[in-house]
């Protein structure tokens, strides 16, 4: 079915069940139906998320070009290459989450690359925050604790989430999940694949994400992928982790 004709089947029900429920009337019933036909997505067009912060408020450790190019350019070029591409918000976009398990080897490519890129984008984001005094910021909570309880310290978390985002060969994500049985691990995956696809990697729960492609950091830090890593330990929005985490 066309998105415009299920629009028009599912507006349809909305203005019965205004009309009958509510009694509004002309306008009223009109601004009703669009008040709830966006906040029910209805239009089931994949969005660009807005940034919770700046594009330079992650200064001095991201850039504000690099940023505003990531988020503008290389994210939307992600969410328009599925809004392009036929039926691929049936079955991949609820109006609350992008369906990244619905992916597995089978997908088109199309559709694994531009979901995946604008499912990593969205969480990415989230989990970064402001802090220009830079190093000072360790997990704390029950993240804390699960992190400490599986690498013994969070140093050697640290350690071997930087070894591995420092070896993805090309471009590539870095994540910490928590699996089925509720163990934390630290995995990556190649180009915008991620661990929610039903694909060759160990599956659970991002946790936290850092995205290792060149457009990430190649403005400012040129070659020095390390230093991009360590840098971003500073901008880590540990309360999103432990929001992930407990759920
Ligand atoms: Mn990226």
């Amino acid at each position: 079915m066309s998105n415009n004709r299920r629009d028009f089947l599912k507006k349809g029900a909305l203005l019965g069940l205004i009309g009958l429920g509510k009694g509004l009337i002309g306008e009223e019933k009109i601004n009703a139906v669009e008040k709830i036909s966006s906040s029910l997505n209805l239009s089931e067009k994949f969005t660009l998320p807005a940034l919770p912060y700046g594009y330079g408020d992650l200064e001095p450790f991201i850039d504000k070009q690099t940023m505003e190019i990531h988020h503008t350019k290389h994210h939307q070029a992600y969410v328009n290459k599925l809004n392009e591409t036929p039926s691929t918000n049936i079955d991949y976009l609820s109006p609350d989450e992008i369906k990244c398990t619905h992916v597995d080897k089978f997908t088109s490519a199309v559709i694994r690359n531009n979901l995946g890129g604008h499912y990593n984008h969205s969480l990415f984001w989230t989990m970064l925050r402001p802090n220009p005094e830079g190093y000072a910021n360790l997990s704390e909570g029950n993240i804390a604790k699960a992190i400490v309880a599986e690498f013994k310290s969070f140093e050697n978390f640290k350690k071997e989430f930087s070894d591995k985002s420092l070896k993805i060969f090309g471009s590539g994500w870095c994540w910490l999940i928590k699996t089925k049985e509720g163990k934390l691990k630290i995995v990556t995956t190649a180009n915008q694949d991620n661990p929610l696809m039903q694909l060759d990697y160990e599956r659970g729960t991002p946790l936290l994400a850092l995205d290792v492609w060149e457009h990430a950091y190649y403005l400012k830090y040129q070659n020095k992928r390390v230093e991009y890593i360590e840098n971003w330990w500073s901008l880590i929005n540990w309360n999103k982790v432990e929001e992930l985490y407990t759920k």
